[in-house]
């Protein structure tokens, strides 16, 4: 195992979980107060990890105590139990929580825009909060800790944490869905709360959507850098990963043994005896789908009247909310269908829904867990949705059925339910006959396959590999660090340049020495850069030779005057410094004339695109192009140009925002090692920031000092993280103050 980070750490570093709500249950009575700790599934994972040691969990306690003597005991009694309270008041928990985060946050990121508030108040309030529980933290937490941020109400935690402790570990892990970007960009607030979430180094998700969506916003909002599950921003590195949340599967198990679980199936199935039940439990919510759910009940009893007398619909719902208009009306709602449906068909002896508005114990939950033949799961949204992985877990016997919505996280897992999609009621009613129907061996083998799934993913591995990978991130970022071109590392490359008596270094342009552009032609030198390289020029020692993919026109007006070497079009042509441009033997350019009209073609359907026209290679440029479709027709031209140019001695390179057909013979590598042969120098350096100077950073002596432009990854030894970065560090090599 790679990762321990829990196991190896240091004694003094510790564990920080950051919650809304603090893992307790607060009974009051007359005055006095008795804290109890949560059975839910996130306080039974996370228990091996806050319970032991100094790491603590950090929330809100779930009462307001206004009084300090009183906030004094309360936070004397939480410390005995490894948990520490940040207070709110009323009026916070009404805006921050109440407000924003169930008023904004939950309803769009839930797929309900309609229902959402943007009210200033909330957002402030919002803002507030999130730096209350910053400074708490900042009360409690050293530098090298370990800080695990939950959930939608904290999103700014991780931003606001990073200002003032840039080097500390943040995880941040999100248990709802996190939306589509057209879903996300309603938010007045989109630019803040993503900046702010990037302040984590690892962002975890119940879904693979949810990490593409989020990716998909960050790239379209933010001036990120977005590859595969890393976001570079700010110079950090960030990986964004899929975790699906597991429940405590032994607990669930072991329940159905206890007594008071084995009487209540006894007692239950005394009172079913001649009726097939059919459970839903579900927090009362808009995302649920409850009335939906009704409509297909009503249509299987209305088209299959065979199942009358037959089977029972079992509702628990739990209550929640409900002084708030949209809740109460949905209250309301589904308080009319049931009493429809149960008045249109009971009969003397039998009611089709047994409808419950209140909580149960758990001891409960699983008897009925035991009982049900037929479970059914059917949120329009749902980050992931435990009830339907506890069910798994109680079916013992292996038989039984779930019908899973497939907007549900659960849905990416439990493959061998009987996925359906909660809008189509069709569908659902099908779902319940095919699942009232269902051979038992059926039953079995899916049962088993998902019990596999809900055992091996549960709660505990979901908070191992969350954390490993963590760790992992973490070490990634640092052993970047040493790479960086700064303190020891850039104190070395500049002793040894001042040592060095022949040193010759290759500067690759775009994305090197100058910043990316929209024109193509905008990037002439500035006066800043030409002052650079004249005074490196001016030293003896050196040999400068500037590496590009531009066209050798282009180069050779922007550096008439330089005393330069050039290797222009990824070298296609060279010019000595003072000499005249010659062409790389053995090229020819015939092909073009095939190629020319496959990408005329995608210009004509990409708004935005273009063709830059080399002597022996074609680009099609994408940096203008709407964000998302400029990468599709990249990889589809791409991988049309790689089918027509098979063979052909081609090569087709993606690069930054552009695709590239040129010459194989046409290689940075090559022509720097002709360079290198020339002269015996005894100090080599070279600077790129794209793939095509990956071919140079490969073919240099391993004492060459290659140096990516940008923190992804690369043959290169070291990194600078910008354009800015360059100057800065070859004006120091040229002896130039820094402005
Ligand atoms: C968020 C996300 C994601 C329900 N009724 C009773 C009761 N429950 C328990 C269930 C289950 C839990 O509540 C509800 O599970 P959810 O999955 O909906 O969890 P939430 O915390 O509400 O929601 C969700 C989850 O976070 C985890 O990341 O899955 O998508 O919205 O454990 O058993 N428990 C008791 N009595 C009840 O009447 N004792």
């Amino acid at each position: 195992m790679l990762f321990m980070p829990y196991l190896a750490k240091k004694p003094q570093m510790k564990t920080i979980i950051v919650s809304n709500r603090l893992p307790v249950k607060i009974i009051e009575s007359e005055g006095n107060y008795e804290l109890k700790q949560s059975e839910g599934g996130l306080a039974t994972g996370l228990g091996s990890i806050y319970q032991k040691d100094n790491n603590i969990w950090l929330g809100w306690p779930g009462l307001e105590v206004t009084d300090e003597e009183r906030q004094k005991d309360v936070t004397r009694d939480l410390k005995d139990m490894n948990l520490a309270p940040v207070f709110l008041t009323q009026d916070e928990i009404n805006l921050y929580y109440e407000g924003f985060s169930n008023e904004v946050l939950w309803p769009v990121f839930h797929y309900h825009p309609t229902y959402a508030k943007y009210e200033q108040d909330y957002w402030n309030s919002y803002v507030e909060v999130n730096k209350k529980f910053r400074d708490a933290l900042l009360e409690i937490a050293e530098p090298e800790d370990t800080i695990w941020i939950h959930d939608y109400q904290l999103l700014l935690l991780p931003g606001l944490l990073r200002q003032v402790q840039p080097d500390c570990t943040i995880g941040f892990f999100q248990h709802i869905p996190f939306p589509s970007y057209e879903l996300f960009r309603l938010i007045p607030w989109r630019k803040e709360l993503l900046e702010a979430m990037l302040g984590a180094d690892l962002l975890g998700f119940h879904t693979f959507d949810d990490v593409r969506h989020f990716i998909s916003a960050a790239s379209r909002l933010l001036p990120v850098q977005a590859a595969a599950n890393e976001i570079t921003y700010q110079n950090r590195r960030i990986v964004v990963d899929p975790f699906p949340m597991g429940i405590d599967t032994p607990k669930y198990e072991a329940l159905t043994h206890e007594p008071a679980v084995i009487d209540t199936i006894k007692m239950l199935k005394e009172t079913f005896s001649d009726v097939r039940m059919i459970l839903t439990i579900d927090r009362l919510d808009y995302s649920k789908g409850i009335l939906q759910r009704l409509q297909a009940f009503d249509m299987l009893l209305n088209n299959h009247p065979e199942y009358i007398d037959k089977v029972v619909l079992y509702m628990i719902v739990v209550p929640s909310r409900d002084t708030v208009p949209q809740y109460r009306d949905l209250r309301a709602e589904i308080d009319q269908l049931v009493g429809n449906i149960n008045s249109r068909y009971r009969t003397i002896n039998w009611n089709p829904i047994h409808y419950y508005y209140r909580s149960f114990p758990i001891e409960m939950l699983s008897a009925l867990y035991s009982m049900a033949e037929v479970c059914l799961v059917s949120p329009m949204r749902d980050g992931m949705n435990l009830v339907s992985k506890e069910y798994v877990a109680s079916r013992k016997d292996e038989t039984g059925v779930l019908i899973l919505s497939e907007m549900a996280g659960a849905s990416k897992e439990l493959i061998d339910a009987i996925l359906v999609n909660p809008n189509n009621i069709v569908e659902v009613t099908g779902a319940f006959i095919q699942a009232l129907e269902m051979p038992l061996d059926e039953q079995k083998r899916r049962m088993l396959a998902m019990r596999k799934v809900v055992s091996k993913f549960n709660v505990h591995h979901w908070v191992k590999i969350y954390l490993d990978k963590l760790a992992e991130v973490k070490n990634m970022q640092q052993s970047m660090l040493t790479k960086h071109v700064s303190g020891l590392v850039r104190q070395h490359i500049e002793e040894e340049y001042s040592k060095a008596e022949g040193r010759i270094i290759f500067l690759d342009y775009d994305g090197t020495l100058v910043g990316f552009k929209g024109d193509i032609n905008e990037a002439s030198p500035d006066q800043e850069l030409l002052d650079v390289l004249n005074k490196l020029i001016e030293d003896q020692r050196n040999k400068l030779v500037l590496v590009s993919g531009r066209s050798h026109e282009t180069l050779d007006t922007w550096f008439k005057d330089q005393h330069i070497d050039i290797i222009a079009e990824h070298g296609a042509w060279q010019r000595k410094a003072g000499g005249e441009w010659a062409q790389l033997d053995g090229l020819y350019s015939k092909w073009k004339e095939q190629i020319l009209p496959v990408m005329e073609r995608y210009v004509d359907h990409t708004p935005g695109s273009f063709i830059e026209e080399k002597s022996f290679s074609l680009v099609w440029h994408y940096r203008k192009v709407e964000e998302g479709l400029g990468e599709q027709r990249a990889n589809e031209l791409a991988s049309l140009l790689s089918f027509i140019a098979a063979n052909s001695g081609l090569q087709i390179l993606p690069g930054n925002k552009v695709v590239e057909i040129r010459d194989i013979e046409v290689n940075k590598g090559k022509l720097a090692l002709r360079w290198l042969q020339q002269e015996p120098y005894t100090y080599i350096m070279a600077m790129g920031d794209d793939h095509t100077d990956e071919d140079m950073f490969k073919v240099l002596p391993e004492k060459a000092f290659t140096i990516k432009v940008g923190n992804s990854k690369s043959a290169a030894r070291f990194f600078l993280r910008n354009t800015q970065e360059v100057r800065q560090f070859l004006k120091q090599l040229a002896g130039l103050k820094d402005q």
